[in-house]
Order: structure tokens, then sequence, then C-alpha cells
């Protein structure tokens, strides 16, 4: 008997300790209207628009997409674990891979200290279609991060084609 409860004691607890989950924090932006996101002045109509009327658009000219960039201090005050960028993207062409990736960047004092590139070719096999696309980056940091330290996350074109991005999704993990 006694042993009966000791084991059920012990599947309540494992069962306790599976439900635990890090703490996710979430940023989200339609590509229409909003103040704490980079690149807003590259958002255009478009009748393609994956929500709303507005997609952040790139191409030759215009390298970067809506992005987030935030003081890690404003993200969290805890350790960051990952971050989980999403988005839909539109190619006017494949050609634009291999020169289309998510950046995952980290700044201080304006000197870069962190700088990786998530390539999106193996998620994107149509052009002229809107496809979901998802990209993770590990936070490089050992110990809580200094809080002044600058987080950017978005995507980059250097190709030569036109990319329209929209509903771009931001989800920080912390421990
Ligand atoms: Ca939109």
């Amino acid at each position: 008997m006694r042993s009966l409860i000791v084991g059920i004691f012990l599947v309540l607890f494992f069962a306790k300790c599976s439900d635990k989950q890090s703490p996710i924090l979430k940023f989200s932006h339609d590509a229409e209207k909003d103040t704490t996101w980079i690149n807003e002045e590259f958002l255009r109509e478009s009748p393609f628009a994956h929500s709303g009327k507005q997609v952040s658009y790139t191409d030759a000219n215009i390298n970067y997409s809506l992005g987030l960039k935030k003081r890690i201090g404003a993200i969290s005050d805890k350790k960051l674990r990952k971050i989980i960028f999403s988005a839909w993207v539109y190619l006017d062409s494949l050609s634009a891979f291999p020169r289309l990736e998510v950046v995952s960047s980290i700044d201080y004092n304006g000197k870069n200290i962190s700088w990786t590139a998530f390539p999106l070719k193996d998620q994107v096999l149509e052009s002229h279609k809107w496809t979901f696309v998802r990209a993770e980056f590990k936070f490089p940091y050992q110990s809580p991060p200094d809080p002044s330290h600058m987080y950017s996350v978005y995507i980059l074109n250097t190709s030569k084609t036109t990319v329209l991005i929209d509903d771009v999704n931001c989800e920080f993990e912390t421990e």
C-alpha cells in the first residue's frame, strides 16, 4: 500500500514537472501601423497584402524588412534563451535565394557584438504565393546580458528582386 502511495506521488510529481514551460514573450506586427518597430517607412499598400492593406516592401534598393529593435532590458529582465521569428513572405522570383535571410543582431555602444543569419531557401518553394517562414536563434549570453544591449531581428533581402513581408511575429523565450 505504501509503495502504491509513493508511486502515485511520483507520477503526480513528474506530471507537474512536465507541465512547466519557459515563459514566452510575444511581439507581433501585421505591417499596418505601429510605433515600436524599425523600417516602417517602407510599409506600402499592396493588393497582395497577407493581412489588411499594407506589407513590408523590400527590393534591390530597400534591403531591410520590418523588424523588431529593442533594448534587451526592455524585452525582459530575465536571461533570454532564444527567439523564434516568423513571418509571411511573397517572392517575385526564387532568384531571391540565397540572398534572403533572417538576421538576428546585438549591438552595444553602436558596435555589433553578435550577428547571425538564418537562410530561408529551404522554406520557400514557390514564387507569387504567400509562404510562412520561421527562424530560431539562441542567445549567445552565458549570464544575464547587459540590459543596454540593443537587439534587432529582421529579414535582409540583398537580392535584386522584390520580396513582400507581412505579419511578423517575434517570440522570446526566457529562463
Ligand atoms: Ca498587413
